[in-house]
């Protein structure tokens, strides 16, 4: 194929190409001295937390760990460009509509509090009192607190989330989507049913003492590129390290550290998997019950000489439910695995030998195994197959959700929550002297629903976009084209600020590395990484400009307008984040002495009971979780797709066109394909075709040929969200199933 569009790459991750990647974007973004500046100061003890993911630093950080996706985050927020009050006199909503969530972004900062005007089609500047007057104005009007609802995205700082969902619950409502309903959902409903805690239960020094590592669904080359040191450092030990993944992605494959000078001169890099599994899109929760049927096989085979191969006295002391698990897994054909995985046994084989083999081993995974149908079985699979092993609460072991956005863990945390523990609402109701709602709030999914039915007529957004970050774009559309009232708060213009008729605002907040100052001084926030570690965050950047405020300051501001016989001193704990942090300490668990523990370089590790053994589940014993054998009525369509981030996005936010480690340059209109199924249908690379789900379609798509698992194809989240049915999420945890549709793929013409 002769189009420069779509080539192999087959170098390492990493290398020369990571660092000239980074430079191009710094470039881009108009500002290289505070943007270099700004990255020196990342993820650094007196620096601000990278906005890029939530993988945990590591001790005592004193050099420069490079990052280039992390670095793109930090360009991108630190841009010097601005789309001020003249911008948005030069558009109209309609004209702005057209345009791309790429152009949207690129624009630059927010730097003013705007209000829309109907009579002109244009966002014009607004006052901060007048905003705030506005926003309270509709929600004082509302005819029940819970016809608003509070959406958060997981950048926003513990500080901020915690005066944002007291905020919702003094005014009377647990409706608080949040990202995470799209995200890790299945591990907040999955884990805690089968081991008592809803995080991951490792921290990094586990990665340091560990035997073997297993990967599901994640790539952390493009996601969690400084997973990949972590990764390196356990294989020059040799750890072995499994990939289960229908794609095969570089970043798995072989990586070029470079702060390794001889890697970077030779090029060679160190190979990361090990084994790798292209199972089947959707298969994993058969592909694990695969590894366990051995385990369970070799067990009852194994001569009394032989070391055991399950650890009957963890299960015995520390589990229920092993003999319906080996019910089900007795039940389990060969066959049936082998179709629906499209592996052969021999390939798994290989993997539970490792497995039966390794004394500690950990789990970690991320997308592939949530955005499912059945993403909370497919979550309870992994648990149980640590379980069987005795591989949950000891060094070197356990599971590790590889989590987002990089707060999305202290957002929950602080109760951002839409079905809050009761204990959780006690305290709020002892500590301010109000009761909040016991009844269950709305998750993203029911929050569209609401809109659209007209029973939400509010909105407000703590960051985030969620009208392209939920699935079926139409139905979201639709949904905020209803709402009386749209906020946003937010850091940089994006569709979401464009979808509704009635009224709206965007008020510019202050993104991570700027210099936040309230009436007491210079003010840090804090946030909780993916092991549980929180720390303090301080902005340097002076801001876009002076009209812009922090987000515990407009929540702050918008909670005093609505609720003016408010519990709760807004004002005092605006001026003094240290204030805000004593409540914390009153409310949630683990935060004794919060404000001390934050001034330590480095943060304080939350506590974790599965960790120690002690498993808050209702019989106080860890629970094997059976799966549902029933497959989808949808299923009889002939191939699954599920849709992925390119190397050159955050979430709704594209910096460019390029997926490198895919071969894909200036593009995002591709579908990959396995090339077997793309022979059967007659198409090839480069070809022009329709994906068709059950009544929906996208079209402008082109075929790309690619080492992905037969039956398998995938195309680039948000573009192929389209696809992507409303109704189509896990029913226990509710998150949306936007890497199993079921589709056809068809040559156009
Ligand atoms: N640069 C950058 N960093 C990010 C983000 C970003 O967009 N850009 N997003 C942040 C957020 S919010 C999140 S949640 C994380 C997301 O991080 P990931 O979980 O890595 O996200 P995805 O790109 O959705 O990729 C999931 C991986 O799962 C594989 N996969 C797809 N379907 C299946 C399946 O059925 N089974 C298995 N086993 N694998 C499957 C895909 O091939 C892909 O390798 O990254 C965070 N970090
Ligand atoms: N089809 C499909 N859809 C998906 C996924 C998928 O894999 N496939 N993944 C899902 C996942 S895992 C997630 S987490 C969601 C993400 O959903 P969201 O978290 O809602 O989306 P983002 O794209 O991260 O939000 C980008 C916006 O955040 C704002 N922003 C950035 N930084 C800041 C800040 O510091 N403060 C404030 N106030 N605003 C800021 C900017 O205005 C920017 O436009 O998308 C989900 N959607
Ligand atoms: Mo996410």
């Amino acid at each position: 194929m002769s189009d420069k569009s779509i080539e192999r790459y087959d170098r390492a991750a990493g290398g020369w190409d990571a660092l000239a990647a980074t430079a191009a974007v710094v470039r881009e973004q108009g500002a290289p001295a505070t943007s270099s500046r700004a990255l020196l100061k990342a993820n650094q003890p007196s620096g601000f937390d990278c906005p890029g993911c939530a993988w945990p630093d590591p001790k005592h950080t004193s050099s420069f760990e490079f990052c280039e996706n992390g670095a793109k985050a930090v360009a991108w927020e630190t841009t010097s460009r601005t789309v001020g009050p003249e911008f948005f006199a030069a558009h109209t909503v309609t004209t702005l509509l057209a345009q791309s969530d790429h152009w949207l972004e690129s624009q630059g900062r927010l730097t003013h509090p705007l209000k829309y005007d109907a009579a002109s089609d244009r966002y014009v500047p607004v006052s901060w009192a007048d905003a705030a007057e506005l926003v309270a104005l509709h929600l004082r009007a509302l005819s029940t607190p819970d016809a608003a609802a509070f959406y958060t995205s997981g950048r926003t700082s513990n500080e901020a989330a915690f005066l944002y969902q007291l905020f919702a619950r003094e005014y009377g409502t647990n409706n608080m989507p949040d990202c995470s309903n799209l995200c890790h959902e299945a591990s907040s409903v999955g884990l805690p049913q089968s081991i008592g805690v809803g995080k991951g239960t490792v921290q990094l020094a586990d990665f340091d003492c560990t035997d073997l590592i297993l990967s599901f669904g994640h790539n952390p080359g493009t996601n969690h590129p400084r997973m990949l040191t972590t990764l390196r450092a356990a294989r020059k030990r040799g750890v072995p390290l499994l990939v289960f993944n229908p794609l095969r992605e570089r970043g798995l494959e072989r990586f070029v550290a470079p702060h390794s000078a001889v890697e970077m001169l030779t090029g060679e890099g160190t190979e990361l998997a090990t084994q790798y599994l292209q199972l089947r899109v959707g298969s994993d929760a058969l592909a694990l019950q695969g590894l366990m049927k051995l385990l369970l096989e070799w067990e009852r085979g194994r001569s009394a000489a032989d070391a055991p191969i399950i650890d009957r006295e963890f299960i015995d002391a520390h589990t229920t439910g092993f003999d319906e698990l080996t019910g089900q897994l007795d039940a389990l054909s060969w066959d049936e695995i082998v179709e629906r995985t499209g592996v052969t046994r021999a390939e798994l084989e290989a993997a539970a030998r490792q497995y039966a083999r390794a004394p500690s081993t950990i789990v970690a995974y991320g997308m592939g195994i949530t955005q499912h149908a059945h993403g909370t079985e497919n979550v309870q699979q992994i648990a149980n197959l640590l379980l069987l092993r005795g591989n949950i609460g000891r060094p070197g072991a356990g599971i590790c959700p590889v989590r987002g956005h990089s707060n999305v863990q202290g957002d929950r945390t602080m109760g951002i929550n839409e079905r809050p523990p009761a204990d959780f609402l006690d305290r709020i109701e002892a500590t301010f002297g109000f009761s909040p709602p016991r009844t269950e709030g709305y998750s993203v999914v029911e929050c569209i629903e609401a809109m659209r039915d007209g029973r939400v007529r509010v909105l407000v957004a703590l960051g985030g976009n969620m009208a392209v970050a939920a699935p079926d774009p139409v139905a979201t559309a639709e949904g905020m084209s209803k709402l009386a009232l749209y906020v946003g708060i937010h850091t940089k213009l994006n569709r979401s600020h464009l979808l509704h008729r009635g009224d709206a605002l965007i008020l510019p907040a202050l993104a991570r590395s700027d210099l936040d100052v309230q009436e007491t001084g210079v003010q840090s926030v804090t946030v909780e990484d993916s092991m549980s570690m929180v720390h303090a965050s301080h902005g340097f950047k002076a801001p876009p400009s002076p009209e812009v405020r922090s987000e515990p300051a407009i929540v702050g501001m918008l909670a005093a307008a609505t609720l003016p016989n408010s519990k709760v001193d807004w004002d005092g704990l605006v001026q003094n984040y240290d204030r805000v942090r004593d409540l914390v300490e009153k409310i949630v668990p683990g935060f004794e002495n919060y404000n001390e523990r934050i001034r330590i370089p480095g943060g304080f590790h939350l506590p974790n009971a599965a960790a120690t053994r002690t498993w808050k589940t209702q019989s106080g014993k860890a629970r094997f979780k059976l799966r549902t054998t029933t497959r989808r009525a949808a299923d009889t369509l002939p191939l699954v797709l599920t849709t992925i981030r390119s190397h050159d996005q955050y979430n709704t936010t594209i910096y460019g066109l390029n997926d490198r480690y895919r071969g894909i340059k200036g593009r995002r209109d591709v579908v990959f394909m396995n090339e077997e199924d793309m022979r059967a249908r007659g198409i090839e690379t480069g070809e022009a075709v329709t994906v068709r789900a059950a009544n929906r379609v996208a079209t402008g798509f082109h075929a790309v040929a690619y080492p992905i698992a037969r039956g398998s194809c995938a195309a680039y989240f948000p573009e192929a969200s389209v696809l992507v049915a409303l109704e189509d999420f896990d029913p226990q945890s509710r998150t949306p199933a936007y890497k199993s549709t079921p589709v056809e793929v068809v040559r156009v013409g």
